[in-house]
């Protein structure tokens, strides 16, 4: 019987023991995340038996679980933050505002900003989704959060990180002192460290990327995907095309085994197709800390100051040198950048 398991909670502990003027609170704010997801991974897995159990009742029940488990996902989130004293504010993707916290909680120190269920199509197909979360500390002085908390720019970040619901459920995160991988365990319904400190490798063997789109793309895009398909091996060797149209999926893939998400601007999205606050930001910090890069196709999406709860930009990420070639593909052809969210062409 092993018993060296970590269980997410006491990793949590070992890293903050390592900051003598912690106060747990982040500690405390990744368990409630964790708590979160392991109530949204419970419903989830029982999608498919809600189907099936539908299907003695009304044909569009499915449709409906689909609908419910994007607003389950995003109120569970809502549950396990709001009462903590933990947080002064959050920005959810299925919400138009800012949501403040309940008059009669204290208002903590953390904003929080997340996609509670990226990727919610994939589920009818059995898919991978994945919740996807943002944490930074509070700019205001006092009492309820402002819009301000939460349009920081990614640099900022304290904490971020994704859930993935897939073949198994798992957690990933960083505070900025590495990338940590837990998988749950459903039999004991705790979180167990997989992937301590994953680096990423500096070159990858897929490109991600909805080669559907490849006639609304910049030539400029064009070429660098070309690159990918080994059209030129002097500059950049041909990779596998992996793409499953979930995010954290796709993401999840590439980290591990090294690889390469383009989500470019088009004609149809001239801004891209992502959101900055909740997707690309804190995938940028993972991707960062595992020693990969993340960028719009010329600049690193950390340093992107939001202007827009909902705000979209186009997303190079994942191993360094595949990024990096993608921006020196844009360079070389001249591509011409402009202030982010400024884009009239499709840049990338
Ligand atoms: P497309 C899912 O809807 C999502 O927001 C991301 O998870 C995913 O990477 C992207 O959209 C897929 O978009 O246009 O290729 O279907």
């Amino acid at each position: 019987m092993q018993t060296s398991v970590t269980t997410i909670e006491k990793f949590i502990s070992e890293q903050e023991n390592r900051y003598p003027d912690a106060t747990g609170e982040l500690s405390n704010l990744l368990y409630d995340i964790a708590l979160a997801a392991k109530i949204i991974a419970a419903a989830i897995r029982r999608a498919g038996l809600v189907n099936i159990l539908g299907s003695a009742g009304s044909g569009n029940v499915q449709g409906e679980e689909q609908q419910k488990l994007d607003i389950l996902a995003n109120e569970t989130m809502k549950n396990c933050l709001s009462h903590t004293g933990r947080v002064c504010v959050m920005c959810s993707e299925e919400e138009e505002d800012i949501i403040p916290i309940p008059a009669n909680v204290d208002a903590g120190k953390y904003a929080v900003l997340f996609d509670p269920l990226d990727g919610s199509s994939n589920i009818d197909v059995n898919s991978a989704v994945g919740t996807i979360f943002s944490i930074y500390r509070r700019v205001s002085l006092e009492g309820r959060g402002t819009v301000e908390d939460v349009l920081q720019p990614g640099c900022r970040q304290v904490a971020a990180g994704y859930v993935m619901y897939g073949s198994s459920t798992m957690l990933i995160y960083t505070t900025g002192q590495g990338v940590h991988g837990f998988t749950l365990d459903p039999t004991i319904g705790e979180f167990l460290l997989c992937h301590p400190r994953i680096i990423t490798p500096r070159v990858g063997r897929y490109y991600s990327i909805n080669e559907s789109n490849f006639g609304r793309w910049d030539k400029a895009v064009q070429q660098a995907v070309r690159g990918f398909h080994g059209d030129r091996p002097l500059e950049m060797a041909g990779k596998n095309s992996r793409y499953i149209g979930s995010l954290v999926a796709d993401f999840h893939r590439n980290l591990i085994a090294g690889g390469v998400f383009m989500y470019p601007a088009d004609t149809k999205n001239p801004r891209g197709k992502l959101r900055l606050l909740y997707e690309a930001a804190p995938m940028a910090f993972i991707a960062e800390q595992a020693q990969g890069s993340a960028t719009d196709g010329l600049n690193r999406i950390l340093d992107i100051v939001p202007t827009a709860l909902h705000q979209r930009t186009p997303l190079v990420i994942g191993s360094r040198e595949d990024v990096g070639y993608v921006a020196d593909t844009l360079r070389r052809l001249q591509v011409s950048p402009r202030p982010t969210g400024t884009l009239e062409t499709s840049v990338l």
